[in-house]
């Protein structure tokens, strides 16, 4: 692959300027050299940052965004949003998701998300049974992300009960059941159809402590090590205070204090939502190294609540950012909203940064950058040698950016304005959005559309 040379980039050890980037054919950093002399290549003009990892995201979701704005008798919830979306998902084929995916993944790309772990829940057909290949759909998926350009951490996901109590799977949730051992399978099928993907992995995700109980967890942690000791791990985890009261009643323990005595979380894990946590259980996951998954635009759709973000930040813990139902497709959106969400409640202005006199756009990215990575399971997050060749660049021409140097862009681009400022986005080393365009937004668009359509009318 030929080098690269952009005019400006954020470097793990601050902005530099005519950096001149080596990528070899499997789309890695193999060298970086800033006051890069005369070289013949014309330079990327605008300010080139690491691209975004989306930790978190239900791919087919994104088709139901802004069907859900009603209220209901009684008051709308996360669970009636819950039964609404199960009823959604009965109508959808493999060519749906395939063009769902491929949309969202056009969008994510154009506002700098590069990378999107896919938390894959929607396994069997509307009546339940398994797809004659029962990784169907994961792979309609995948593969549709993957031609579109983004880098892809696939979960598949196991899900075996209703609630705590071990109640049967009911309505819609006959699309996710798997037993661990056919969920198993299913991970060791992928990983050989994905492994020639530079910029595929396979980890597991167990859906949640309502979904999955405590014998499953032992046998689906147990396999996956047997398959990749070093694979990702993923759990939606205390995003609704009563899953918080159910679970109280079932164990005696809050969710993330149950998963912390009995699964071995440590950096290999990412806590989906982690939503309503005590001071001391964000001490004990910061301490344990996993990765809290923040989806602020999620959250606050489906009302769960605030995370004590500075409390767990003051304890170090490491967090990420996902975009989850897809509410939102932008790491603006959700960074923004994460730290907006501080400043109402603690009626204080710049919380990501604490005292520190530092940019909070920095900060969040930063974060973002390195917990995503390592929610990912990929090198991702930094220009250096040895990671994924994966670039945001900005456009310091666009109204909201104009005038500004360094730090300031970050901010600028966060917290000014609407439009997205990046114009370019590489993964791998590989051009897959130029001048804000992907090459095949008109005719991913058309094909959505028709299964937009299609799924309202239904
Ligand atoms: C999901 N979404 O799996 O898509 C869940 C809803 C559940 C969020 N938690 C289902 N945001 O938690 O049971
Ligand atoms: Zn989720």
């Amino acid at each position: 692959m030929s080098d690269l040379l952009f005019s400006s980039a954020l470097l793990p050890d601050g902005w530099a300027r005519d950096v001149r980037v080596g990528v070899d054919r499997h789309g890695t950093i193999t060298s970086v050299t800033p006051a890069a002399g005369p070289s013949g290549l014309s330079p990327v003009p605008g300010a080139a940052v690491p691209g975004v990892p989306d930790l978190h995201s239900h791919a087919f979701q994104r088709a139901l965004a802004g069907l859900t704005e009603r209220g209901a008798p009684g008051g709308d919830s996360f669970w009636s949003w819950r039964d609404r979306m199960y009823r959604f998902l009965l109508q959808l084929t493999p060519e749906d998701v395939a063009a769902i995916t491929a949309q969202l993944t056009v969008e994510l790309l154009r506002h700098g998300f590069t990378h999107l772990a896919e938390f894959h829940y929607l396994r069997n057909d509307p009546e339940g049974a398994a797809y004659a290949d029962p990784v169907e759909i994961a792979r309609a998926a995948s593969s549709a992300a993957l031609d579109v350009g983004i880098g892809v951490t696939l979960l598949p996901t196991l899900y075996r009960t209703a609630d705590f109590s071990g109640g049967a799977p009911e309505g819609g949730q006959r699309r996710f059941v798997a037993s661990t051992d056919a969920l198993l399978g299913d991970v060791q099928r992928l990983s050989t159809l994905l492994e020639g993907e530079p910029t595929a992995r396979v980890g597991l995700a167990l859906h949640s402590l309502r979904a999955v109980p405590p014998h499953d967890l032992r046998d689906a942690l147990g396999a996956m090590d047997r398959l990749d000791p070093t694979a990702p791990i993923h759990i939606h985890v205390a995003e609704q205070e009563r899953e918080v009261a159910a679970c109280l009643v079932w164990s005696g323990a809050r969710p993330v204090e149950w998963l912390l005595e009995n699964a071995p979380v440590g950096p290999r894990w990412c806590l989906v939502h982690a939503t309503h946590i005590t001071a001391q259980e964000a001490t004990t996951v910061a301490r344990s190294g996993a990765v809290v998954g923040l989806c602020p635009t999620t959250e606050a759709n489906l009302g769960d609540g605030i995370f004590p973000f500075e409390e767990y930040d003051a304890a170090g813990g490491a967090w990420g950012i996902g975009t989850d139902s897809h509410v939102s497709v932008s790491p603006v959106a959700e960074l923004r909203l994460l730290e907006y969400g501080q400043r109402l409640t603690r009626r204080r202005r710049n919380v990501a940064t604490g005292e520190r006199p530092q940019s909070t756009g920095r900060a969040l990215l930063d974060a973002a950058w390195a917990g995503g990575a390592r929610a990912c399971g990929v090198p991702l997050g930094r220009i250096e040698v040895g990671r994924r060749a994966d670039f945001a660049v900005l456009d310091t021409d666009h109204a909201a950016l104009a005038g500004r140097s360094g730090d300031d862009v970050l901010d600028s681009w966060l917290f000014a304005g609407e439009d997205t400022p990046v114009r370019d986005v590489y993964v791998g080393g590989r051009l897959v959005v130029e001048q804000g365009r992907h090459p095949r937004q008109e005719e991913i668009a058309d094909a959505y559309r028709r299964v937009a359509t299609r799924l309202v009318s239904g």
